[in-house]
């Protein structure tokens, strides 16, 4: 290797060797772009750890909470609100909503929101005016780490170029990059952060090692190098995972409907074969994720005219739970001589977890709106939804049917008889499997469940 390439080669090696012994001494100053569910804990994380971290957000309002101690996060996140209050107190924490004070930061996560459209395209709106911004103030040698999940190429098509071109600089000479995707879920958040490992994913090797010594600092579980792509992949492979195998769940179900079996005792047998592990079928699969990120794995791919048929299709299935649910309450109250049409609804459910306040992508949601499409008159319960809250058998009243499509612990302790008296017909349909075909009957409904025939 000649002198000049010798020379910036170990130029290179100075910065990031010089950024490594920052972060393993912690006077590398953080910045983390995006302080939502993700961003936030995250920023409370590294400063509990001992780092100055300077959070962004373009909401002011957000960004006022935070600087007075308040968190913005919805639902119960044990832990959270207290960091947050400490964190803030010491000052080790400041909140903004400019850019300007990233040009001290040494490293910085960019976790804003990555949606897919209608369509299923992957839209990086926020991404791209994070790197748009980011990049004038960017400092020479900054490490920064993507954390939102993105499809993978992202990192090669879009954020390496956006990032060059805001700042004027070059990957691995002005500033370094890589991809850690984030691994939290709602409830548990910091938990997750701490105990859940990571893959850190490096344009070079030589940076993958540095993102490891950053997230040793808060991460207990094992961290994986490994290259951007991989780190993409991972992470979207990991949820596609989990919605085709709710998908093949669902489908069992339907198989269970068809025949005359209960999807439950045969989900129940099969998971006593060795290495079988059947997931839940249920009324719809929602959240921020699982419906999502199957789209962000297959986009380039399917863009590429590679044959993608399994993800997709295990999309359509799930989609068309909350759907299939209608059928079995047509169903049902055809045995009653009513219809969807004019019949009054009880919807038990609209979060769309167990247990949960989350309303993003509710199966609920798009029950309701069909329902109401076919001229049903619908009411809403959810203990955690505040404008849903409200006393379950006073909903019920003069009701023609109730639709379960949670699994809220308050419903697996629910007075069924107590309910079924105040429905003017005994129809129950279950989405989540609260109530055994046998216990149904026992209470005098009729109606179907997921997966069950009664
Ligand atoms: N669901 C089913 N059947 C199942 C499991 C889930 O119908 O067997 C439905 C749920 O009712 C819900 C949706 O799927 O509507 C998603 O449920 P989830 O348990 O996957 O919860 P999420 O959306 O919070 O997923 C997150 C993901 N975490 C990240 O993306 C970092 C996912 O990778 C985790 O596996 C999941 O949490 C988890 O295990 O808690």
């Amino acid at each position: 290797m000649n002198e000049k390439a010798d020379g910036s080669a170990e130029e290179k090696r100075d910065l990031l060797d010089a950024l490594q012994r920052r972060i393993a001494d912690k006077t590398a100053k953080l910045g983390v772009i995006g302080l939502g569910y993700v961003g936030l804990p995250v920023a409370c994380l590294f400063a509990q750890t001992g780092f100055k971290v300077v959070g962004v957000d373009i909401q002011a309002e957000r960004v006022a909470k935070i600087n007075a101690g308040i968190s913005p996060i919805e639902g119960d996140e044990p832990g959270l609100a207290e960091l947050l209050a400490q964190v803030i107190s010491t000052g080790m924490l400041h909140a903004t909503d400019t850019y300007a004070p990233l040009a001290e930061c040494d490293v910085i996560t960019i976790n804003v929101e990555t949606p897919v459209d209608e369509q299923h395209i992957p839209r990086y709106a926020a991404l791209q005016s994070a790197l748009r911004a980011l990049g004038p103030v960017l400092q020479e040698g900054a490490l920064v780490i993507i954390e939102s999940t993105i499809a993978p190429g992202t990192m090669a098509k879009l954020v390496k170029p956006i990032l060059e071109e805001s700042s004027g600089k070059r990957v691995n000479a002005g500033f370094y990059l890589g991809h850690c995707p984030e691994r939290v879920m709602p409830g548990k958040l910091l938990a997750n952060l701490r105990g859940v490992s990571r893959v850190c994913g490096g344009e070079t090797p030589e940076t993958a090692q540095v993102m490891m010594a950053l997230y040793q600092q808060v991460v207990e579980a094992e961290l994986d190098p490994a290259d951007c792509v991989t780190a993409e992949l991972v992470k979207t492979a990991e949820n596609a995972y989990r919605d085709v195998n709710i998908a093949f769940a669902n489908e069992v179900a339907l198989v269970c409907e068809a025949v005359g079996g209960d999807v439950w005792r045969v989900r129940e047998l099969v998971n006593k074969s060795p290495g079988r592990n059947m997931l839940l079928p249920g009324a719809g699969v929602g959240g921020h994720c699982i419906p999502k990120d199957p789209w962000l794995l297959v986009y380039e791919a399917q863009q590429r005219g590679a044959p993608i048929r399994l993800i997709p299709a295990a999309r359509a299935v799930n989609e068309s739970m909350p759907l299939h649910m209608i059928e079995l309450l047509e169903d049902a109250l055809a045995k009653v001589g009513k219809t969807v049409a004019g019949a009054r609804v009880l919807v038990l459910g609209y979060a769309y977890l167990e247990n949960s306040d989350d309303t993003r992508n509710s199966p609920s949601a798009v029950l309701v709106e069909r329902l109401r499409e076919l001229g049903a008159a619908v009411v809403i319960h959810d203990p955690y939804v505040a404008e849903y809250q409200g006393d379950v058998y006073e909903m019920a009243q003069g009701c023609d049917a109730a639709v379960v499509m949670v699994g809220h612990g308050m419903y697996r302790e629910l007075e069924w008889e107590a309910l079924r008296i105040r429905l003017d017909s005994p129809v129950l349909i279950e989405g989540r499997y609260l109530l055994g075909p046998s216990a149904k009957q026992a209470r005098g409904f009729i109606g179907q469940g997921i997966g069950i025939t009664t």
